[in-house]
């Protein structure tokens, strides 16, 4: 049986939930680093998606597709060993702490992207390695990908008051369900991996964790949700330390 394959971004959120779910369950993969816009030929072919929206992490697994972080990670949980990502009595509990993950990473996202785009050093270090050669036209490039997430993702639909404010919402319910303890289920789950991940969007984990460009790393952090949820983040950094 050949090994599944993973589409996955470096620095992406989305990708590092897959990333962590098939590790936690010791899933041997292979790995393909893939670059947004100009792989998605790539990836429709691999897939055989032809019509409709693509995104990163896509697992390939004995010919299915998944094609989405929470996907992989029940799949994951199906396959490997390890203790349970998603225990049987918990599916439902889970299932809300990705729904909020993925609130709180897409608000994120849509704060993160100007940040990026205002800092010309951010903006030199989303240039893949192995396109930097193309100098000052990686600037244009840089420009045309902020305009096709803005379009993709609908960034520009909020403010970023009103993003921050739906942000709040998620990071109070998890300081509300942690109370204090490690694991907001009461026990390890998938539902701390995904709301420690999302949490990359308020201030990003250390370096030795998932690597950034200095100024990038500067872009990600949000100065005003990073100071209220110090508490958060230092359950992160526990997390992390102990599980990833
Ligand atoms: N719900 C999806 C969202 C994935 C997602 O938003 N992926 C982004 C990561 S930045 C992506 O594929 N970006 C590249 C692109 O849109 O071309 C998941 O959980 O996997």
């Amino acid at each position: 049986m050949a090994k599944p394959f993973l589409y996955s971004i470096q620095y992406s959120p989305w990708s590092e939930k897959a990333r962590w779910a098939l590790k936690l369950r010791r899933i041997e993969h292979r790995h393909h680093e893939y670059v947004p816009m100009i792989e998605a030929l790539r990836l429709r072919a691999h897939t055989g998606k032809w019509h409709g929206r693509i995104t990163v992490p896509t697992l390939v697994a004995d010919g299915v597709t998944y094609m989405d972080s929470f996907a992989i990670a029940q799949w994951a949980d199906q396959q490997g060993s390890g203790s349970p990502l998603i225990p049987a009595a918990q599916a439902t509990e889970v299932s809300h702490w990705n729904d909020a993950c993925e609130t709180v990473m897409s608000h994120g996202r849509a704060l993160v992207t100007p940040r990026v785009a205002a800092d010309d050093q951010a903006a030199a270090e989303q240039i893949p390695a192995n396109l930097r050669w193309i100098g000052p036209a990686g600037r244009p490039l840089f420009n045309f990908g902020v305009r096709y997430l803005q379009g993709k993702y609908g960034l520009l639909e909020q403010d970023a008051e009103q993003r921050r404010s739906h942000m709040r919402t998620q990071l109070k319910q998890l300081r509300q369900a942690l109370a204090g303890q490690p694991f907001v289920l009461g026990e390890f789950t998938f539902a701390d991996v995904a709301m420690a991940v999302a949490l990359q969007v308020v201030q990003p984990v250390a370096d030795s964790y998932l690597r950034l460009g200095a100024a990038t790393r500067r872009a990600w952090r949000d100065p005003q949700l990073a100071v209220e949820f110090e508490d958060l983040l230092a359950w992160r950094d526990r997390l992390y330390a102990q599980w990833r």
